[in-house]
């Protein structure tokens, strides 16, 4: 008898994807089946030079979300100047490949212009957000599945009342720089789903729990106040040191007040931090994996979660290569396709939770 290994190995491979891989169905057709969506943070330029890179996310994704482009600072990098180019390319990528497309993200303390902290002060602060809304929502008006409005609004630890973040918005207008850029996106692009996004929400401490509760809080006052809210999306950037503090019954319910709200949710930023594990590779991805699915079939649990986005696809290009290396160098191994884009047990973990789902 044929090694089943061996025998899909002899398979020539259709579209370049290798041919072991066909055996099983690519993730977007396992998320369409279950009415869901699977995507990945996208690199530029990447995704137009690396024709492996863009090869793989057209089969595995029916999601696409920009990882840096939209951030102020790149497509907006002057006062008067947008840059469009980057997402232009990556919008037609999508729609070439039948994908939807997020946008991330209108307003956020970090890659912000450098222009910005000249300009802006509290009588043109306004203004300066809603050009900035109106001009970058209104390009693909029509064309966006959904916006990450405001991004990390909230750190409990900066002590403000209500648990904002002091950001350089929350500076100049204090927390209602919030409701005016949802409802400045609303204005620029009417079809698209508006999403308030944090981190930091995932585990059954106390940390977790604090955060969970000022963001509860905020959405729960947005939706009081009518401010045009669509959906909440959760970063998930999990790591397997802080493991044992997640309870998937504590998860169920953060989602579960979060969809009481009508609210659509999202899985954003999902990826695994692999430091804690030993460099042995079998043994690491099993426990990246572990994680994921333990993660995501709580997560899936509650019928508002409607997309599940990896940050990045590949272990060969993702953020935590700089941020959490290996202390033995060893390359790290956080997200679903391995350098070679080879399917890892991650992928399958999540391949399993969506189908864990049922149809
Ligand atoms: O992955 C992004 C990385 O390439 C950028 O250098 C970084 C800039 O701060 O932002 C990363 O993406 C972040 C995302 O936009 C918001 N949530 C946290 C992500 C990881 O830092």
């Amino acid at each position: 008898m044929i090694e089943r290994r061996s025998f899909l190995a002899a398979l020539p491979a259709a579209a370049g994807i290798g041919a072991a891989a066909q055996a099983e169905r690519p993730l977007r057709e396992v998320a369409a089946q279950r009415g869901m969506w699977f995507g990945a943070a996208a690199s530029w330029p990447l995704l137009r030079d690396d024709e492996v890179y863009a090869r793989h996310f057209a089969a595995e994704c029916n999601m696409l979300v920009p990882e840096n482009v939209l951030k102020m600072q790149v497509v907006h990098p002057e006062p008067e100047r947008y840059v469009f180019i980057p997402w232009d390319f990556l919008a037609s990528f999508c729609q070439k490949h039948g994908m939807k497309m997020r946008g991330h993200t209108l307003v956020w303390h970090q890659q912000m212009a450098p222009w910005f902290q000249r300009v802006a002060t509290r009588e043109n602060a306004r203004r300066l957000l809603e050009e900035h809304i109106r001009t970058v929502a209104g390009h693909y008006r029509g064309k966006i599945e959904s916006w990450d409005v405001v991004n990390e609004a909230i750190d409990v630890k900066d002590g403000v009342a209500g648990g904002y973040r002091k950001t350089p918005w929350f500076e100049l207008l204090g927390s209602e720089y919030i409701d005016f850029a949802f409802r400045a996106a609303r204005e620029a692009d009417p079809e698209a789903g508006l999403v308030y996004n944090d981190y930091g929400l995932d585990y059954a401490d106390e940390g977790s729990a604090a955060k969970q509760e000022a963001v509860l809080r905020l959405l729960r006052g947005m939706r009081e106040r009518k401010v045009p809210l669509d959906g909440f999306g959760t970063q998930a950037h999990l790591n397997v040191a802080s493991r044992e503090k997640f309870r998937p019954e504590a998860l169920r319910k953060f989602l579960g007040e979060v969809a009481a709200l009508g609210l659509k949710i999202y899985v954003t930023e999902l990826d695994v931090i692999d430091q804690a594990l030993p460099d042995d590779v079998e043994a690491r991805d099993h426990g990246v994996a572990e994680f994921y699915e333990a993660y995501l079939s709580a997560a899936l649990d509650v019928k508002a979660v409607t997309a599940v986005l990896t940050w990045g696809l590949t272990d060969r290009y993702t953020w935590l290569a700089r941020r959490n290396a290996r202390p033995s160098g060893a390359p790290i191994r956080p997200l679903p396709l391995d350098r070679e884009y080879q399917r890892k047990p991650a992928w399958r973990a999540i391949a399993r939770a969506m189908e864990g789902r049922g149809a």
